[in-house]
């Protein structure tokens, strides 16, 4: 099986799946990469992107500072294990005069599209939306609008046009700490007016019985678009987060195909329930390699430090069809 989305990626951060783990995803033995207090006004940096960039990689990571701002930051690294992050918030440069000032920033996406790299986040608008900016450089970072209304959370594009438009995937919410969500797209000819929204998909049992939310920008297979996604369950102790994976028809992205019953990782190690937030993993980025088929994904942990995990496209795409409720 091979993706046509992401191109060969030889310096990517990889490590043998351990002798006896039959999972399909397993951690990195270093777990965390990035430890919360990483930047000197740090309090954690979690939930964050990562690309390709030149010889190494780049990314935009959510920092959130010792006065309990929500920040993102650029970041630059030559293996994608050790990371060097900008101490200072990203200043914004406004295109368009107009757009409100972001309030706060969290949990950004990062594609390279057609010509440069977007970011989407969760952006302060009177409430949570969804941001969208790019780079060339990630020296200089651009807000083009907020492209949907609040309350909205969980905002990710498609790597390409499809069928002539930009796609978003995105999770419509509320103020607080949403007690519902699905997964729903939206299209675009431009990439500021969005509409012709299309429900993609809602939450179902055990772990993912509460809210779910887009993960990393989708990876193109020939089977389908592959999407890594957090889901919710409601304990009497409070929310946990896991993540699992769907296949979403290439062209109608909106139709799941197969989507996994049971999660790929769950909260079990002490950086994923011990932290500001227990017992939460949140997948953000991946990268990928087309001629091994290794995938790596950068996901936070109880909010505090950001990891990272590996597996096979080919695995995971039998395990998500093998193991598929819709
Ligand atoms: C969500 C977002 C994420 C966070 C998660 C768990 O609503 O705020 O950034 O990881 O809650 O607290």
């Amino acid at each position: 099986m091979t993706s046509t989305s992401n191109l060969t990626q030889p310096n990517m951060p990889w490590e043998e799946q351990p002798t006896g783990n039959k999972d399909v995803i397993w951690r990195y033995s270093e777990n965390p990469i990035i430890p919360r207090d990483l930047l000197p006004n740090s309090n954690s940096i979690f939930n964050s992107a990562v690309v390709p960039y030149q010889d190494g990689f780049a990314g935009v990571f959510r920092c959130d500072s010792r006065t309990r701002e929500m920040a993102v930051h650029a970041g630059r690294s030559t293996d994608g294990i050790n990371w060097q992050l900008d101490p200072n918030p990203i200043e914004w440069i406004y295109d368009n005069a107009e757009v409100p000032a972001s309030e706060y920033a969290y949990d950004p996406r990062v594609v390279w599209l057609e010509d440069r790299y977007y970011i989407t986040w969760c952006n302060g608008m009177h409430g949570p939306t969804i941001g969208l900016g790019y780079t060339f450089d990630f020296k200089e970072f651009h807000f083009v609008e907020n492209a949907l209304l609040p309350y909205n959370r969980n905002g990710v594009l498609f790597p390409r046009k499809i069928n002539g438009k930009y796609l978003m995937l995105s999770r419509p919410s509320d103020r607080g700490h949403t007690p519902f969500g699905d997964i729903f797209i939206s299209q675009s000819t431009n990439l500021i007016h969005w509409g012709e929204h299309r429900f993609v998909m809602a939450p179902s049992g055990g772990w993912q019985n509460t809210k779910i939310g887009a993960g990393p920008v989708p990876i193109e297979t020939a089977e389908g678009w592959l999407l890594f996604y957090h889901g919710v369950l409601t304990s009497c102790n409070g929310y946990v987060y896991s993540f699992g994976s769907a296949i979403l028809d290439l062209e109608k992205p909106w139709i799941v195909r197969y989507r996994t019953a049971p999660y790929l990782l769950s909260p079990q190690t002490l950086y994923e329930c011990v932290g500001d937030v227990p017992n939460v993993v949140f997948p953000c980025a991946t990268l990928h390699d087309v001629e091994t088929g290794r995938i790596a994904i950068y996901y936070g942990g109880a909010d505090t430090v950001t990891a990272l995990a590996f597996t096979h496209l080919d695995e995971v795409l039998k395990y998500t069809k093998k193991h598929s409720e819709v």
